[in-house]
């Protein structure tokens, strides 16, 4: 590219002398690994932050939000997390980072409890040592224990790359999620609760814009700005414009994608985008950074609840905050599946192991609605399954020892991996892979609450494949759609499939893919952590998910999902049943109150009223 002429090529010649020299010397800093020591200790925290009204967040070392990390590709990480709570295990997962096995012991880094570890204890510490893979862009952390994450414990992490293909003057990071009134684990006890029959997921206070409301950014004239966008949340999925500024996606889940201008964006819990935005050349208006609440995914949506909200680019303090803007439809956000890889990877062209998940809610028994795979609803084993597989010798390779409630999948080294989620259910789910990121080979639209549903067919998909199919780690499946992801496995690990709504994960939404888990027992050695964490909760560190380590097969003792509702024994009739319980233990109270002895109820506005009627009591 240089030189086209032999007197170019003469002068060349001893320039690029230089620039390799200079290149060496450079690199060896470059590639030099930098450890990052981190020293965290989890417990609550007093704070406002949507000006609403006090809350108890989840500080580390007594404060909160959380810090952003910083790092380069190759870093080391060592961040020592002590459970200061008094009562809550607790754990930390990188999201999207691959913990590459190539690299050693980083399975055991991942975080999610009973999955590839066993739970902090209260008062211990466990220490997540890893090398930053060779991966770049924006990321975060958040627990993976229940959906403690809902009460703040996350925080972003980017990876910085020396060699970014990007043009920008500054970056800014910006984490949104949702904020609950209650405590988690009220929320959810409450959510997953015989109280709450048809499943309605719990309805945040606000929403968040980098741990706050009306936040403020500033902008300088005439300057090009790198915005990371992460959604941080537990349930609900937000759009994204600004005001009479133009946004180009330039990366997605860690991915640099080829420059696509879009005018409004979606985001789902888990996912991240980055965009590019140039400034305007004058200070004279402040302009609006709009967050817009998918309400689509709410059961019920109170009158109070402000479903939009205004944050201000600032270009001079002076004119104050920005007035709310509007855009005509929320239908025409960029479709990620159109979105191209700028270091293209060509499609994984066929698969050599397909894995079909039908998505499902249904209620069991118990009365509680679940989530499922496949008829199964994720049940926590009794040994971590990452300890399972490493005990388990030769019969690693064999699903059964993984018990039949976590939908366990063992995959071969090097295979291509098609998974094909068809959504049985009339919501959107963000699902989540770890370990990997994956080709989005096929993404349906949705249908209407009552249609039937698309499911996937090999033989007539709905759209070609594309020939430089989008990567990601988070992808949402369009109401009673589908989605098709390849992958191909060669990260050896225990990687969790799940919804990354985290009230679904609580429902049981989850798989574990198992991957070549014999070349995982030559490159995982448990640490002293590890085997300490799991000594301190009583859990074995071997055998079987029920914790057998003689008899492989015996499953005694497997926690498993509670039997099916009594046959003819339908929602309906189970909520009415529960409606006269109720009025039975309220009596004249709830009938006064409430009305309930006259009115007809929907299911949804049953369950609405059950939980209001409840958290009243
Ligand atoms: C982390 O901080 C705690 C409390 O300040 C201290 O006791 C402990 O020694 C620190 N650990 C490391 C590895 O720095
Ligand atoms: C944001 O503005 C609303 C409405 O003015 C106000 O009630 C709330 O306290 C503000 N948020 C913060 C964090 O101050
Ligand atoms: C973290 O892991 C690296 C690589 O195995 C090891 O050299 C280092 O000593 C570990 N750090 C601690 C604090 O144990
Ligand atoms: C977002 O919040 C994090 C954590 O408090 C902070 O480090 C970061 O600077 C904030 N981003 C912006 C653009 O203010
Ligand atoms: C939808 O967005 C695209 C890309 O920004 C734009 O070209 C198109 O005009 C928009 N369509 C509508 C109906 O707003
Ligand atoms: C929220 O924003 C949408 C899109 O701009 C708009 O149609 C709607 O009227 C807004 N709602 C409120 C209450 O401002
Ligand atoms: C789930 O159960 C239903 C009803 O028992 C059955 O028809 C269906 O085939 C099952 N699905 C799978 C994927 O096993
Ligand atoms: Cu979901």
């Amino acid at each position: 590219m240089f030189a086209r002429t032999r007197r170019d090529t003469y002068g060349l010649r001893s320039v690029l002398r230089l620039a390799f020299v200079v290149l060496a010397v450079l690199s060896s800093f470059v590639k030099a690994e930098t450890t990052h020591v981190f020293n965290f200790t989890t417990g609550w925290v007093t704070v406002n932050p949507d000006g609403v009204g006090e809350k108890q967040m989840i500080g580390f070392n007594g404060h909160w939000p959380l810090p952003d990390i910083h790092v380069n590709k190759g870093d080391r990480i060592e961040l020592y997390l002590t459970n200061g709570f008094e009562d809550l295990t607790t754990s930390l997962h990188f999201h999207g980072l691959f913990m590459d096995t190539n690299l050693g012991n980083s399975n055991q880094m991942d975080g999610p409890e009973m999955v590839t570890q066993c739970p902090i204890q209260p008062g211990g510490t466990f220490l997540y040592n890893f090398t930053v893979p060779d991966q770049v862009g924006t990321y975060w952390y958040h627990s993976h224990s229940g959906a403690q994450y809902t009460d703040g414990m996350r925080g972003a992490l980017i990876i910085h790359d020396p060699d970014t293909p990007l043009d920008y003057d500054e970056e800014m990071t910006i984490l949104v999620s949702d904020l609950y009134d209650k405590p988690y684990y009220e929320v959810a006890d409450f959510f997953l609760s015989r109280y709450n029959p048809t499943g309605a997921e719990p309805i945040p206070r606000n929403i968040l814009f980098n741990h706050t409301t009306n936040n403020t950014l500033h902008f300088d004239t005439d300057k090009t700005y790198l915005i990371r966008l992460i959604n941080g949340g537990t349930f609900v999925s937000q759009y994204f414009f600004i005001e009479d500024h133009e946004m180009t996606i330039v990366e997605v889940d860690g991915n640099y994608v080829q420059p696509t201008k879009a005018e409004l964006l979606y985001i789902a819990t888990g996912q991240r985008i980055n965009i590019l935005v140039k400034s305007k050349h004058t200070r004279s208006k402040n302009f609006a950074f709009m967050q817009i609440m998918d309400d689509t995914m709410l059961d019920v949506i109170p009158a109070d609840l402000q479903l939009n909200r205004t944050n201000t680019i600032s270009y001079d303090p002076k004119l104050g905050d920005a007035k709310q803007a509007y855009i005509d439809s929320l239908d025409n956000f960029t479709n990620d599946f159109d979105l191209v890889p700028y270091f293209k990877r060509e499609l994984l062209d066929t698969y050599d192991y397909q894995i079909k998940l039908d998505v499902e809610m249904e209620n069991l028994g118990d009365g509680v609605q679940y989530a499922f795979f496949n008829n199964v609803t994720y049940v926590a084993p009794k040994v971590p399954t990452l300890l399972t597989a490493l005990s388990a010798g030769k019969l690693a390779t064999n699903p059964a020892i993984y018990g039949d409630n976590i939908n366990a999948f063992v995959l071969e080294y090097g295979e291509v991996v098609e998974i094909v989620v068809n959504n049985h259910d009339p919501g959107r789910h963000p699902f989540h892979l770890h370990g990997h990121v994956f080709q989005v080979v096929q993404k349906s639209g949705g249908r209407e609450d009552g249609e039937v549903p698309i499911d996937y067919d090999e033989k007539k998909p709905i759209s070609a494949y594309p020939e430089y199919p989008m990567l990601r780690d988070t992808v949402v499946v369009e109401s009673l759609g589908h989605v098709v992801l390849r992958f191909q496995a060669t990260n050896p690990g225990i990687w969790f499939f799940h919804c990354h709504v985290d009230w679904h994960l609580e429902q049981g939404l989850a798989a574990v893919f198992i991957e070549a888990p014999l070349l995982l027992q030559e490159r995982e050695t448990l640490s002293e952590s590890v085997l300490k964490t799991c000594k301190a909760g009583n859990i074995p560190t071997e055998g079987n998910a029920a914790g057998n380590n003689k008899d492989w097969f015996s499953m005694e003792g497997l926690p498993k999902q509670p039997a099916p509702l009594p046959e003819g024994f339908t929602l309906k009739g189970y909520a009415a049943f529960f409606l006269s319980t109720v009025v039975g233990l309220w009596g004249l109270y709830t009938i006064v109150q409430y009305g309930l002895g006259e009115v007809v109820l929907d299911d949804q506005e049953l369950a609405v009223r059950l939980k209001t009627l409840l958290e009243n009591n």
